[in-house]
């Protein structure tokens, strides 16, 4: 599992006002503290501050990468920030993301085009949320053809079909999963990534609700997710999960994870 640190994001209650007030120390902590618990990318997100956003951005990837050897997933629905963002980005970052909306997907693909970075393709378009499997296939089959036409690498793609609360809708669970499920039948080599915490939006005891979507989505083939690597019991079930899948050679990954404890929790 490629796993993105999702707690440096402004629309968080508790840490909106250490990025407001650039509490340098606290955002350090943040990234160091997601890295060091496996994190392999560290989620940058500052939409909340409307005309500031860009500054905010900027300032979120030197904190992070002045602390941890790890990418960003730079994370905003607006190209300019984005291409702001990434000239002071050091190594190949992951865009969060391009869409279907056609300004955003117009004013991307030239920031992408003849680059080596990955880029979440968000199953949106003009015509609303999806809420099907097959609205969510006709959305992804667009952007993974058109990316490719622009010599996208499959490997550099992360189809996001977007989740979305089970607290509105019975059937949203089941729908995102069998879309990634579709997915990785349909193109070899692809990646699948969520943001995982959005299925338990408004629903008491999170955790539980993110442990077992986590775990459901694995046997779909999910592949990496936004989510938040300081849940111990969710990484160790992340392990195990993925080892009864098939994918993890003679338990290896498993055992080391065993003798490293991991499956010992504070
Ligand atoms: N797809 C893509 N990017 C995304 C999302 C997605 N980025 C943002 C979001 N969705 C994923 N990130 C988060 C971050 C935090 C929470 C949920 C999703 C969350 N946070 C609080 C918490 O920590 O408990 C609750 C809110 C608060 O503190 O006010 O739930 O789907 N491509």
């Amino acid at each position: 599992m490629n796993i993105v640190g999702e707690l440096i994001n402004a629309s968080r209650k508790k840490i909106r006002d250490d990025i407001k007030d650039k509490n340098y120390d606290v955002i350090a902590r943040v990234a160091k503290d997601q890295f060091e618990n496996g994190a392999d990318f560290i989620d940058v997100n500052a939409g909340i501050f409307v005309g500031h956003e860009a500054d905010y951005m900027k300032w979120l990837i030197q904190t992070v990468q002045e602390n941890v050897d790890a990418p960003c997933c730079i994370d905003t629905p607006d190209p300019q920030v984005l291409e702001e963002a990434i000239k002071v980005h050091k190594g190949t970052p992951m865009l969060n993301s391009i869409s279907l909306e056609k300004d955003r997907y117009d004013k991307m693909i030239p920031i992408l085009k003849g680059t080596d970075m990955k880029v979440i393709a968000l199953c949106m378009s003009d015509t609303g949320m999806p809420y099907t499997r097959e609205d969510r296939m006709k959305i992804a089959d667009q952007l993974i053809n058109n990316l490719v036409q622009n010599n996208v690498k499959l490997e550099n793609i992360y189809v996001d079909p977007l989740v979305q609360p089970i607290g509105s809708g019975d059937n949203l669970g089941m729908e995102f999963l069998n879309t990634v499920e579709e997915i990785h039948g349909k193109y070899e080599g692809i990646h699948t990534v969520c943001g995982l915490s959005n299925i338990s939006f408004g629903i008491p005891s999170r955790k539980f609700m993110n442990q077992s979507f986590m775990i459901m989505a694995i046997t779909k083939g999910l592949d990496s997710a936004i989510m938040n690597p300081m849940d111990q019991q969710m990484m160790a079930n992340i392990i195990a999960a993925e080892t009864l899948a098939g994918k993890d050679p003679f338990c290896e990954k498993y055992m080391n994870a065993y003798r490293e404890g991991m499956f010992e929790f504070k």
